[in-house]
């Protein structure tokens, strides 16, 4: 069946020729992964795609990514996401109303328009985006999120980071920003779990979410591996808890990882903490040079939702592109993209 799938594939993939380029994410299962026409990051991919001459943007990722793609291209560009049920559980932790009530919140003890820069991970939802772009905020990735933080304290004293808390305690840590003067918001209590006194103190207030998939790994794991490999070097992804990346020797995006393995000495042993799809194909493609790359954790972790993008759903969205239908298009509402637009334009010429 999956031979059958990937004859369908090329033989669609050969009919609509130009007509669609096809986007795959670094964390994207193997047998999907061949037919990519661009492989990145979520935003290298969509700035690739909106200079394309490609009609179709065939977004083999979650559904975070196929609307930044959405924003960012041409009017006349469609995105498409091959299975509409790939979403990424960690932009699911942050809603616009919660995020619209945090705000809310915040205002019966300062004026957040005056003191507050609110700045979204680029993983989560377009609206937030959007919010970000009508509030004076900013939008991060995994590689820019300390130099967006410095943006934002060059304006306004606190920031609101949401979804992912780890990012944002890793990149505030980075920055020199005490521990001390972090604190987490809990979306489901009032005002945050928090008390006046607590965020009057805070300088980057963290929304509590997190990666299902990076907080599988565990210091336990590092201290293993260099008991056993005590030359061995690690690095993760920041979406890894604080211990993890503090007992890590580099912590970089998936862009990253893959230069900083690529680059390193011959012979070199890694530990990786990130997806498990991105670190098998590492580890193939460095083998020649004598290094060994290994996943960190004990057990599988992919990116479940990702993985729902498979041969199936790519060869059926495909045809029915060939065939002039348009299947699974993520289109973001007009104003919505164009406040979007605004907190991702912020984030390239800050960057
Ligand atoms: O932005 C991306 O592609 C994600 C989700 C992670 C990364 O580090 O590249
Ligand atoms: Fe979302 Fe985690 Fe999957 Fe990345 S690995 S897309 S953060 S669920």
């Amino acid at each position: 069946a999956d031979r059958e799938a990937t004859e369908r594939i090329r033989a669609a993939k050969a009919r609509l020729g130009n007509k669609a380029v096809l986007l795959c994410h670094h964390y994207q299962r193997a047998d999907v992964y061949q037919h990519a026409d661009l492989t990145g990051d979520s935003l290298k991919l969509s700035r690739l795609a909106s200079q394309s001459d490609a009609d179709y943007i065939v977004f083999c990722g979650v559904h975070f990514m196929a609307e930044v793609a959405d924003i960012l291209s041409r009017p006349e560009q469609i995105s498409i996401l091959p299975d509409l049920a790939a979403g990424c559980s960690m932009a699911d932790m942050a809603s616009l109303a919660k995020v619209e009530r945090a705000w809310r919140e915040l205002s019966s003890v300062m004026n957040p328009d005056e003191k507050v820069t609110p700045v979204t991970y680029i993983n989560s939802a377009a609206d937030l985006k959007a919010f970000c772009g009508e509030h004076g905020g900013i939008v991060c990735t995994s590689s820019n999120a300390p130099k967006i933080l410095e943006w934002s304290f060059a304006r306004r004293e606190k920031v609101l980071f949401f979804p992912d808390q780890h990012l944002g305690r890793w990149s505030g840590h980075k920055m020199g920003i005490p521990l001390d003067e972090m604190a987490i918001w809990n979306p489901d209590l009032e005002m945050g779990g928090l008390t006046k006194a607590q965020i009057a103190k805070a300088k980057i207030i963290l929304w509590h979410g997190y990666c299902s998939v990076h907080q599988m790994f565990q210091p336990a794991h590092i201290i293993k591996f260099r008991n056993q490999y005590p030359d061995g070097k690690v690095i993760s992804h920041p979406e890894c808890s604080f211990e993890v990346c503090r007992q890590s020797d580099a912590i970089g995006s998936t862009e990253t990882i893959i230069r900083t393995v690529k680059d390193s000495a011959p012979d070199t042993r890694w530990l990786v903490g990130t997806e498990l799809n991105l670190v098998e194909r590492l580890a193939e493609e460095v083998k020649h040079e004598g290094k060994i790359v290994q996943f960190m954790a004990p057990t599988v972790c992919m990116c479940s939702t990702m993985q729902r993008i498979d041969p199936q759903h790519l060869a059926w969205t495909l045809e029915n592109l060939a065939d002039g239908r348009v299947v699974n298009q993520i289109k973001v509402p007009e104003h919505e993209a164009g406040l979007a637009k605004i907190a991702l334009q912020r984030m390239l010429d800050a960057s």
